[in-house]
């Protein structure tokens, strides 16, 4: 089958021609969309080959060139032009039907309104084209559609004409962009919405409009957006110095979107879930999302769109620098150690997880059969964190003296991974030669650590061993900063700094101890890596004490949690009787009872490791043992200090602010496990709650308890919400995740609620997606139960929506760390798929890799 034949990153050539103007004439008419497309090409140089251009599921009614009527064939997934000539004019005019186009690729309609999805390859099936981002052009668009049904005809760039059409109701405008650009940022909405409008005024004194489009009623809504959006161009002016570049810039909410947004230039369009926000509706957790999506697409302006990718291949080139710059913005917003352990639970609960499984890949692939399938945690978050690591090795100064060489050199061109380190390295004068093979190695790097200590010399020596392989490939020894603190017998720190770690094997030495210190090791997560370390309760209780890093000791204490946990798995296996050691119960006691940590913290150190996450942590796990030994190691904890919950509790009851209220949520959390007398602080929180994220922490609280109000309570938040497409997803989640016995049936009741669709992916993802990513115990069933609901699922979403069915197939292949019993019935699963007569590149490239 030629559709499901990766291609290869070693394969890349230059295009043979280029494209210097398109001119789109995109005329609205539903099912009889009309794309006259008119670009003028050229030859790149002497050569015979055909044009061969791109398109998909296009109705071709015309083709011209020069004017007049000329020789090509068309195949599924081309359009060849034979011509002898250098340098022409090509009109293509293309039919198409957005209203019957499901996949959310493309032109499509989103709840009335029409709106487009090119990245990665969806201007394919909106005019034959060439496909690819290093063919750079400048557009021209005009749009023309109802007037009434559509006043808002939107595109990048600058408007440059509008009209009406006699007698017709319809109307027009012109768009130009100036900036040449891939044909995956170009974008189109037409629709009726609601306006919110505010300028920004750049550092060099330009006047910028921004605009924020969202669907009728929703205006009250919007204005976290703008305030996200100002904050980000501000913020890029001076952490950056990089500004605006055009005189307007959009962002449009639609309902209907396979991710969060996209940064089309000058015309970004957002899921309304990461632009639609207020207190009675939104919780902390959106605000945070919102004013981070915000800031990544725009930072994307720069790192993306004015240097874009040469190839797909490149992809971490924009999106792991784009990532490491949101969350540096979000970091000099907020609380830099939570947004840094947000950042750290991804890696470790994602990433790594994608590394060890059957999808593993370097943050350059290789190899690629969809290339929507690799918009992934690796790509995205890892490739934020090798950018993260030049940062460390560069400091700040080094590191923006390389994004300076990176612009002067590269503004307006599509360009590699390489041409970015090269640039870091002539900037800094630092030698990346070692470093640049992160981007070519998949897998986790292990790092194994001896440290030994002599008390007759006062010398501390650490010795760190690196490995790393990918399924079955040994790769070669990484350029790892490794950051560590040693602090002595009372707490103080003696030595923090960052080690060159390049050997396989490499020892450090640290002189004038006098006891064995205590170390604080791969501080804030300074290489994505994963340790191995033996360390005792005594040290991590230290450490949760005295480490200078927040996140160090957020660290410890995830590592004390679960060291807890493993040792009453081990206990169960045994049949020996589970108990938890005091110093694990004192060591949370003190973070619930300190008033120098930060609440926001607090509440990231109270929200105990997820069974997921734990399972990260182990090559096979006994899921029955360790969902007991999970619940008794919390409920000890919870119990032993219920007083001190209580008092934090009621004492931050009234504070209204984000920190505040997440540790008195992660608090109310942890009493709902101690007895049903929390009951009544459930109900009373809900009824009394000013804003979403109180109400939903008591939700959340009354599943956890197992309360009996709860069927009360969701009763209740449904009859408010169910006009709040937003706010029913977060109760169609906190129905899916609960490790209930009856979950899926409940699932299954739920998909004919009036308010879920299985052609809204928000939907989707909520009820089905969260079930099957985050409600471990009953996803992995031992009867193959919630295996078989997903599968049925995919085999819908394979022909509606193929993008969303490949996203929500990740845990079914990640199998690996799962007994014999469960690895089949996940395999056979992945069989039933396998053998689908009409199964979608998307999915096939998965399944395939999982069944190798
Ligand atoms: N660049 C888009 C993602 C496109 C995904 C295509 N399947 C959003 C972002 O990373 O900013
Ligand atoms: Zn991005």
């Amino acid at each position: 089958m030629s559709q499901n034949q990766a291609k290869h990153l070693k394969d890349y050539s230059a295009p043979h021609f280029s494209i210097s103007d398109i001119d789109l004439n995109v005329i609205l008419d539903g099912e009889n969309t009309q794309v006259i497309a008119n670009s003028h090409i050229k030859r790149s140089h002497d050569h015979q080959f055909d044009l061969v251009l791109d398109g998909e599921q296009l109705t071709l009614k015309s083709v011209k060139l020069n004017g007049l009527p000329c020789e090509y064939r068309q195949t599924d997934s081309t359009l060849v032009i034979t011509t002898d000539e250098k340098e022409f004019q090509l009109e293509i005019i293309t039919g198409l039907n957005p209203e019957a186009n499901t996949s959310l690729e493309g032109l499509y309609m989103s709840d009335g309104a029409y709106c487009t999805q090119c990245e990665a390859e969806g201007f394919r099936r909106i005019t034959y084209f060439l496909d690819r981002p290093d063919v750079l052009a400048k557009y021209t668009v005009r749009i023309e559609a109802d007037k009434a049904q559509f006043p808002y005809l939107l595109s990048n760039g600058n408007l440059i004409e509008q009209g009406e059409m006699p007698r017709s109701g319809r109307h027009f405008v012109r768009w130009q962009d100036p900036f040449p650009k891939p044909s995956y940022l170009f974008a189109l909405v037409a629709g009726d919405f609601d306006l919110l409008e505010d300028k920004f005024i750049t550092q060099s004194g330009r006047e910028v409009k921004l605009q924020v489009f969202v669907d009728k009623g929703n205006l009250h809504k919007a204005g976290h957006a703008i305030e996200s959006l100002k904050k980000s161009m501000k913020w890029d002016e001076e952490r950056f110095n990089l500004e605006y570049d055009l005189d307007i810039y959009m962002i449009v909410a639609v309902d209907f979107f396979n991710m969060g947004a996209m940064e089309n230039k000058g015309l970004n369009v957002f899921n309304t879930k990461y632009v639609l926000a207020d207190k009675a509706s939104a919780t902390d957790e959106d605000y945070h999302g919102i004013e981070s999506v915000v800031g990544h697409e725009y930072f994307h302006n720069w790192t993306g769109n004015r240097v874009t990718c040469r190839d797909w291949f490149q992809l971490s080139l924009k999106e792991g620098l784009t990532v490491f710059r949101d969350q540096e913005f979000s970091s000099d917003m907020g609380s830099r150690a939570v947004n840094r352990i947000h950042a750290i639970k991804v890696m470790k609960n994602q990433q790594f997880a994608e590394d060890s499984g059957p999808m593993s890949h370097p943050i350059r692939p290789e190899s690629v059969i969809e290339m929507n399938n690799f918009y992934t945690v690796t790509v995205y978050d890892k490739g934020a964190e090798v950018i993260r690591m030049m940062h460390t090795i560069l400091g700040e100064q080094g590191f923006q003296a390389g994004m300076k060489c990176y612009f002067e050199r590269h503004d307006g061109q599509a360009v590699t991974c390489d041409d970015f380190v090269n640039a870091m390295e002539t900037a800094s004068g630092i030698d990346l030669q070692q470093f640049r093979r992160w981007y070519s190695q998949a897998g986790t790097p292990i790092v194994t650590v001896n440290e030994t200590f002599d008390p007759q010399s006062g010398q501390y020596k650490i010795e760190l061993k690196q490995t790393v392989s990918s399924q079955g490939v040994k790769g070669q020894t990484l350029h790892i900063p490794f950051s560590i603190e040693l602090l002595d017998a009372t707490g103080k720190s003696k030595v923090n700094q960052v080690l060159d770690f390049t050997k396989a094997s490499q020892c450090f030495t640290f002189d004038g101890f006098t006891s064995m210190p205590v170390a604080s090791l791969l501080q804030d997560f300074s290489a994505p890596v994963k340790l191995v370390y033996d360390v005792n309760f005594d040290q991590l209780v230290h450490l949760m004490r005295f480490a200078s890093s927040e996140v160090a000791r957020w660290e410890a204490s995830v590592q004390l949690f679960s060291q807890s946990v493993w040792h009453n798995v081990a206990q169960l296996q045994d049949k020996q009787s589970m108990m938890v050691d005091s110093r694990v119960i004192e060591a949370f006691r003190g973070v619930i009872l300190s008033d120098e940590l930060d609440h926001a913290l607090i509440a990231e150190i109270l929200t105990l490791t997820t069974a997921a996450s734990l399972i990260e942590q182990v090559d096979h796990v006994d899921l029955d043992a360790l969902q007991i030994a999970r619940e008794f190691v919390i409920e000890q904890i919870a119990s032993a200090c219920e007083d001190e919950l209580i008092a934090r509790y009621r004492e931050l009851s009234d504070k209204d602010c984000a920190p505040q209220r997440a540790f008195k949520n992660a608090a109310l959390l942890l009493l709902a496990t101690v007895s049903d007398e929390y009951e009544q602080y459930v109900i009373k929180q809900y009824q009394n709650a000013s804003n979403m994220t109180d109400s939903l922490a008591a939700l959340k609280a009354a599943t956890q308890g197992q309360f009996a109000c709860l069927p009360m309570l969701l009763a209740d938040f449904e009859s408010k919400w169910k006009d709040t497409p937003l706010v029913m997803d977060k109760w169609f989640m906190l129905q899916a995740v609960a490790n209930d016995a009856d979950v899926i049936n409940k699932i299954k009741s739920l998909t004919h609620h009036s308010s879920f669709s299985f052609a809204n992916p928000n939907r989707i993802r909520s009820l089905i997606g969260a079930f099957a990513a985050a409600n471990t115990y009953q996803f992995h069933r031992n009867d193959g139960l919630g295996y078989q609901y997903l599968t049925s699922i995919l085999i819908k979403l394979n022909k509606s929506n193929p993008q969303v069915a490949s996203r929500m197939i990740t845990p079914l292949i990640q199998f690996a760390k799962f007994d014999p019993h469960r690895q089949d019935l996940m395999k056979q699963a992945l069989v039933t798929l396998r053998e689908l007569p009409d199964l979608s590149k998307d999915l096939y490239e998965k399944v395939e890799k999982a069944l190798k």
